[in-house]
């Protein structure tokens, strides 16, 4: 949209936590994260029962990406077909092996987004230049992310069921008020440095409209205000994790800019976004025994320099 502001202007009175964990920072707001809320967490489990949000990577119907993106594509190396070759390899003992491989966007699964993978005004998470992304990020990578881990108390809001509908409409949104009130619906209370679990269950229409799913492409979610911004950062919260390919309402229907809580959330921050996730199962469990806080852990795996990576963070209730 070419009248749409710049997120320079948008965004200039936002909070921002650049500099508040050092000016080599980049983790951000998981610095609030610390071992007494790694053991408040694990205080949450009584019933053992484990959950785990990953999609399927390379799933037969389809792997759900944002537009330009592709799905990882698995290639068989070697199988139980390869061994019968004149050159196939041998081994001592007749051993025989599969392997394969992927190709895939670090970004094109369940995944966490390194802090600095968006930006606007030639400047990423903490401040630093945007020049420091070419070839690869040299800082605010996935890297010191996947390093310490993230450990919680998380919180699910099934904004699908609080709003009666399977699933979210497309451009649908809803605001950091919606969430307090899906909260209070769920009898479950909102804490200062809780991991946010939105539920939408919009990816379950891309597996519904097949192609037709990417017409007119707007997921649905929270949408920017200011309001919004200065509730995350009072709340601290460390990690916003939802079902939906990028956490929030594509494009703001007050101004049309895209991704505006990428920027205000992640960029200025320091909250770590994770998406494409399979809260399911999870939901359908809260939904039966009322619990909806738990402990929450995940790693994304250690891919230098990357501007994200996938994930399956695990749930123990
Ligand atoms: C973009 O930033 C474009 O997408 P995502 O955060 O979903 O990877």
């Amino acid at each position: 949209m070419t009248d749409s502001p710049d997120l320079t202007d948008l965004l200039a009175d936002a909070p921002s936590n650049w500099g508040k964990w050092g000016e080599d920072d980049e983790v951000g707001s998981l610095n609030y994260l610390g071992p007494q809320e790694v053991l408040d967490a694990a205080r949450l489990i009584s019933s053992g029962k484990v959950f785990t949000l990953q999609r399927l990577i390379g799933d037969p119907k389809g792997d759900p990406v944002w537009p330009g993106r592709s799905p990882a594509e698995r290639t068989q190396i070697l199988d139980e077909a390869s061994w019968d070759a004149e050159d196939a390899p041998s081994f001592p003992g007749g051993l025989h092996y599969a392997d394969d491989k992927i190709n895939a966007f670090l970004q094109g699964s369940t995944q966490y987004d390194a802090l600095g993978h968006v930006w606007y005004g030639g400047k990423i998470w903490n401040g630093y230049d945007a020049r420091t992304t070419v070839g690869g990020l040299d800082k605010a990578s996935i890297e010191p992310i996947a390093e310490r881990g993230v450990v919680g108390r998380a919180v699910l809001l099934d904004m699908a069921r609080f709003r009666g509908k399977p699933t979210l409409d497309s451009a649908e949104t809803f605001t950091h008020e919606d969430l307090i009130a899906c909260a209070e619906a769920q009898g479950v209370e909102l804490r200062k440095r809780d991991i946010l679990l939105i539920r939408t269950n919009y990816l379950q229409l891309f597996f519904e409209l097949g192609d037709k799913f990417y017409e007119d492409f707007c997921e649905p979610g929270l949408v920017y205000s200011p309001e919004l911004v200065q509730w995350f950062a009072d709340m601290e919260i460390p990690n916003l994790v939802t079902d939906t390919i990028a956490n929030e309402v594509t494009f703001d229907p007050n101004n049309g800019v895209a991704l505006v809580l990428h920027n205000a959330l992640m960029r200025n921050l320091g909250i770590t976004l994770t998406e494409i996730t399979d809260l399911e199962k999870l939901a359908a469990d809260c939904a039966e025994d009322g619990v909806y806080e738990f402990f929450y852990a995940a790693a994304p795996l250690k891919v230098a320099q990357g501007s994200g990576s996938p994930v399956n963070p695990i749930v123990i209730k």
